[in-house]
């Protein structure tokens, strides 16, 4: 049988269907697998289903001589050094389209929380200042503006929600997004007007040498000292250190995050003393239904990968046409 390491929190019927095709090495979700794993197994590895807490970069991979598929537990994958591993002949499969509702319900959740102050609003009812008199007044979501920054499955998902709250849905891709244009689902801006015109700026692109650090001060002091910044993609996007900066100095009115530079985050980062901020545990498909789908489709594709069989997710699928030439 095929020897597959698993780092990622796979449930007892799944694990049942990996081990009737493979025997499991077990690493702790987090841990480096050219550490963790012993030389033997790492010499026979021909599989690896792990999250977005481990990193698969050139050590990894160097470690991992006979890998042919790292299946990743997540849609996205900065964990994974993609280039290298296709050089190498190296599958990588991800979870794509089944968290998009998820993720987008709880981006909806920060426009409603910061647009209402709920969190300030609890805390009201619970110190008994509703006791004095009513909380004060918050803002509506109907005529607001939502800015997607990025407008893949995701944006589009977060655009159908805004649009049954009667916001005006704006976006920036690097591509444009004809079809949810024509459909009315979002009206292409220029990345400035974007800034310049959002109420909330919801960040939905993958994390890439390109978008690493790409929202920082400029993009603050281009936004409206009343717009909120929601962050469900991923933390290094922001420049979190400006962020902290523009939210301190009124730059920006809020933040809504789920993701951060570092993650867990630490309780004594800045991030959290600051009351225009709700945070989030990188939630975003930490549902009970979107982590079983998620965890089919990694599984699904790991042993499809296997089997020689064509996964359903594949993030370069250029390893998979040469393997079918080779043969
Ligand atoms: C995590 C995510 O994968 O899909 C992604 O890209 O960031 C999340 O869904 C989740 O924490 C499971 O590892």
């Amino acid at each position: 049988l095929p020897t597959v390491i698993v780092s990622a929190p796979v449930p007892p019927d799944l694990r049942a269907a990996i081990e009737a095709a493979c025997r499991i090495v077990d690493v702790p979700t987090g841990q480096r697998l050219d550490e963790a794993v012993s030389a033997a197994d790492r010499a026979v590895a021909r599989g690896v289903l792990c999250t977005v807490r481990t990193p698969v970069d050139a050590a990894t991979l160097e470690a991992l001589p006979a890998v042919a598929v790292v299946s990743n537990f997540a849609v996205g994958y900065d964990n994974i050094d993609v280039p290298r591993a296709t050089k190498g002949g190296v599958l990588v499969c991800n979870t794509p389209g089944v968290l998009d509702r998820a993720v987008a319900d709880l981006t909806m959740g920060f426009v409603i929380c910061l647009a209402r102050d709920m969190v300030e609003g609890d805390a009201y009812v619970r110190r008994g200042a509703w006791l004095r008199g009513p909380a004060p007044l918050t803002s509506d979501l109907a005529g607001k503006t939502l800015g997607l920054l990025g407008m893949g499955r995701i944006g589009r998902m977060v655009a159908r929600r805004a649009q049954a709250f009667d916001m005006r849905v704006i976006y920036h891709n690097r591509n444009r997004d004809t079809a949810s244009e024509e459909e009315g689902l979002a009206a292409y801006r220029t990345r400035d007007e974007l800034l310049a015109e959002s109420d909330f700026l919801s960040v939905h692109v993958p994390l890439s040498a390109e978008t690493r650090g790409s929202v920082g001060m400029r993009e603050f002091e281009a936004m409206k000292p009343s717009a909120y910044l929601i962050n469900t993609a991923r933390g290094p996007v922001v420049d979190e250190a400006a962020l902290i900066q523009a939210l301190r100095e009124g730059h920006i009115a809020g933040a809504g995050l789920d993701v951060m530079e570092r993650e867990p985050l630490d309780p004594a980062s800045p991030l959290c003393a600051l009351s225009n901020v709700v945070l989030q545990a990188h939630a975003g498909s930490a549902t009970v239904e979107t982590r079983r789908a998620m965890m089919e489709l990694a599984v699904t594709n790991l042993l499809d990968a296997l089997g020689g069989r064509q996964p359903l997710a594949m993030v370069n699928p250029a390893v998979r046409d040469g393997m079918g030439a080779a043969h």
